[in-house]
């Protein structure tokens, strides 16, 4: 660095040459060393005698020679000239805003990582974030990195939620699980209740999703995934990936108008894959609910009504045993249906439990409130037979 007085120097320097052209030629050819004695005395304004001149040639040259070479000193250091403190306030907020850009996305990513390796919570992709800072009027606008899914994700996926209770006991909600069977994690609702590790493929709340679908939607899944009390089918497919796995326990908690609630178990749940259109099997039965996946103790009704062992049927694929006509058409749903059903929870949504019609085909479970009542809530839920030690009531977390 160079000092403020040498600066000073260099500044009057320029500014006599501005002011006085004509010395301006004086001061260059004395600065190039060829210099008269009156340039000299010129620039310098010197008192000092003309025969002082001559003894002191030399002088010239080498002040000369010190000024050239510091001028193009200056001009490469960038010294002059030199910033304002308002152009140098502008450039280290410049700097200070790429900084906070960039620590923006550090957090808003780190954020989600955190949250997704401690919780397990399944996270919509982030929206657009504003971020003003006072007093400017400059907008950062920015939009979270996003990880991505599927397989070479770093993030571990359960293969149900069993497995996730087991690890972290979270609270009732959506989660992505990935059953090895299944080539990409998907999201499920899990009950963490009633003894927990609940993985739900089955709900009806307030019939506010048609389950009167074809075989496409009932394969890949339909329904709404965010509330606790959304409706939804988790999808044949899926549910046979985390079936395919373990030995699986299937409940199902019901709950009529009054707010009653029962529940029927069955051990060996199994549904084939969609080659064998999703073929049920179910094993032994217990709970309070009766056994209406075999249609009751009646024979002759279990010969029309059980369902075990049958293929899945919707409307537009007729797989039942009712040659007739198609039990999916008829009763509104897609399920597993024989001649044609004593269990119909996939049917049509009636408020207020009984209701009348041709078919039998509302929200039925016929070994309780007949098959002429549509139940309030219903709810199917898987866990692994392993895990029986911790069932709980058996009430469901809402009934
Ligand atoms: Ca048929």
């Amino acid at each position: 660095m160079r000092s403020r007085s040498h600066y000073l120097f260099l500044s009057k320097f320029y500014k006599y040459c501005k002011q006085n052209p004509v010395r301006k030629q004086q001061a260059i050819s004395f600065a190039s060393g060829r210099g008269t004695c009156e340039a000299h005395q010129g620039f310098i304004k010197a008192t000092a005698h003309t025969s002082a001149c001559a003894h002191t040639y030399l002088m010239p040259l080498v002040v000369s020679l010190f000024l050239v070479l510091n001028m193009v000193w200056q001009c490469h250091a960038g010294a002059f000239p030199p910033l304002s403190a308002k152009e140098e306030c502008m450039l280290g907020l410049s700097e200070l805003k790429q900084s906070i850009q960039t620590l923006d996305h550090k957090l808003v990513l780190g954020e989600w990582q955190l949250q997704n390796l401690r919780e397990y919570r399944y996270f919509p992709p982030p929206k657009l974030r504003q971020i003003s800072i006072p007093n400017d009027t400059v907008t950062y606008k920015t939009t979270a990195p996003l990880l991505p899914l599927g397989p070479g994700n770093l993030l571990v996926h359960d293969k149900d939620c069993s497995e996730l209770y087991d690890r972290l006991q979270p609270p009732s909600g959506f989660y992505r699980i990935k059953p090895k069977a299944a080539s990409e994690p998907f999201l499920v609702y899990c009950d963490m209740e009633d003894g927990g590790g609940w993985t739900v493929f089955q709900k009806r709340r307030n019939g506010k999703v048609d389950f009167n679908r074809d075989w496409a939607d009932y394969r890949d899944g339909f329904g709404n995934y965010e509330l606790w009390n959304d409706e939804f089918w988790l999808g044949n497919e899926n549910i046979h990936s985390v079936l395919i796995g373990d030995e699986y326990l299937l409940k199902i908690d019901l709950m009529d108008w009054n707010g009653q609630t029962k529940y029927a178990i069955y051990d060996n749940f199994k549904i084939s894959d969609e080659k064998d259109q999703y073929r049920l099997s179910v094993g032994v039965c217990s709970g309070q609910a009766g056994d209406g996946l075999s249609g009751g103790t009646n024979m002759v009704e279990q010969w029309s009504a059980s369902l075990s062992g049958m293929q899945f049927s919707t409307r537009d694929q007729d797989n039942d045993r009712y040659l007739q006509g198609n039990c999916a058409e008829e009763n509104i749903g897609g399920w597993w249906y024989n001649r044609c059903h004593a269990a119909n929870l996939n049917g049509k949504f009636y408020r207020g439990g009984e209701y009348k019609g041709e078919n039998d085909n509302g929200v039925v479970w016929g070994t309780w409130r007949g098959l002429w009542y549509s139940l309030r809530h219903t709810t199917m839920k898987v866990r692994p037979q392993h895990a029986m030690a911790g069932l709980g009531s058996g009430a469901g977390p809402e009934g």
